[in-house]
């Protein structure tokens, strides 16, 4: 009987609500790394994700559209987990959701904050996301309680990573994974673009929070637990020597550069099959 076909794959005014919390939710999840996992069985697994790595809940209105943004670059193993956990995660969730991987073109220095507001932009030029997150591809959310909306404040989910002993390594720690509306984005400027290399980036964008006038949001250190898949420093993203200069000036420079400032050149859009693949040229360090 096709007609139920139709029905629950259907986004009309006749659609309820999804509940305000979604009954799929279980709490801890036991993270591994299946050696022999291939994309094509995360596809599998998915069947309701479409291009692009898109999805709706099919027989609920999800209450919210949350857009989740990765920079990237050689980290196609890393990937691989991410998207095997965040697509049924982020379903139990009942949102409506894309997965965008902004990849940085070329093999200069990398520069996770740029490509953040280039996920920013580009993202918003395809749907009117309520909520984005920010997330680093190692970062494996352990507790679907960890829910991917956004607050009334910029939210720092990542608060709790087995690396640091499942505890916040520092008070203004704003790195890893977080979420911010697009007002909120906008009203700090978005991120800095001219950290280049390893380090610091994060906790400027932690200033960037409370010089707009907002304060950080954390879930609780139960629930925002995270496990970090193990590498090294990667090559062409060298320790920022300039970090600690930079940051000492945030408080005079955040108006003058980010999102406002934010130049680049889209190489490519794929809709790939579980995420949408940009490649951009973000230039270099002037
Ligand atoms: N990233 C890439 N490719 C790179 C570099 C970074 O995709 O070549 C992305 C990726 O999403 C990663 C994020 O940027 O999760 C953050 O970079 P990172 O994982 O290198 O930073 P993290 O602080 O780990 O998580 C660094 C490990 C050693 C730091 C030691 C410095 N004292
Ligand atoms: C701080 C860095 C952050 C970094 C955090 C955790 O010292 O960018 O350590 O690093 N700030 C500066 O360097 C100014 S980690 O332990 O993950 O390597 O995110």
């Amino acid at each position: 009987n096709l007609s139920h076909i139709s029905k629950t794959h259907s986004h009309g005014d006749d659609m309820p609500y999804c509940p305000k919390t979604s009954p799929f939710i279980g709490g801890p999840i036991h993270v591994s790394f299946p050696s022999r996992l291939t994309l094509e069985e995360v596809q599998r697994k998915n069947p309701l994700v479409v291009r692009g790595g898109r999805y709706r809940p099919p027989d609920c209105d999800a209450r919210h559209k949350t857009a989740i943004i990765i920079p990237h670059r050689h980290r196609e193993h890393h990937l691989k987990f991410l998207l095997y956990y965040l697509h049924p995660f982020l379903q139990r969730q009942q949102l409506q959701y894309g997965i965008y991987v902004i990849h940085q073109a070329g093999n200069y220095t990398f520069n996770r904050a740029k490509l953040m507001n280039v996920g920013f932009r580009e993202a918003m030029k395809e749907e009117d996301w309520d909520c984005l997150f920010f997330h680093d591809v190692d970062l494996i959310p352990e507790d679907d309680r960890n829910t991917y909306i956004c607050d009334s404040n910029p939210k720092h989910a990542a608060i709790a990573m087995d690396k640091f002993g499942y505890k916040l390594p520092y008070k203004m720690y704003f790195g890893g994974v977080s979420a911010l509306t697009p007002l909120h984005y906008l009203k700090m400027n978005g991120f800095p673009n001219n950290y280049w290399g390893w380090g610091g980036e994060d906790d400027d964008i932690g200033v960037r929070v409370s010089l707009a006038g907002m304060y950080i949001t954390r879930p609780s250190l139960k629930v925002g637990r995270y496990k970090m898949i193990k590498h090294k420093l990667d090559k062409g993203n060298d320790v920022n020597p300039k970090r600690f200069n930079m940051l000492a000036k945030t408080r005079q420079t955040w108006k003058l550069d980010g999102m406002n400032t934010a130049e680049y050149e889209t190489i490519s859009r794929q809709y790939l099959p579980l995420y949408t693949n940009i490649t951009v040229n973000i230039g270099t360090e002037d």
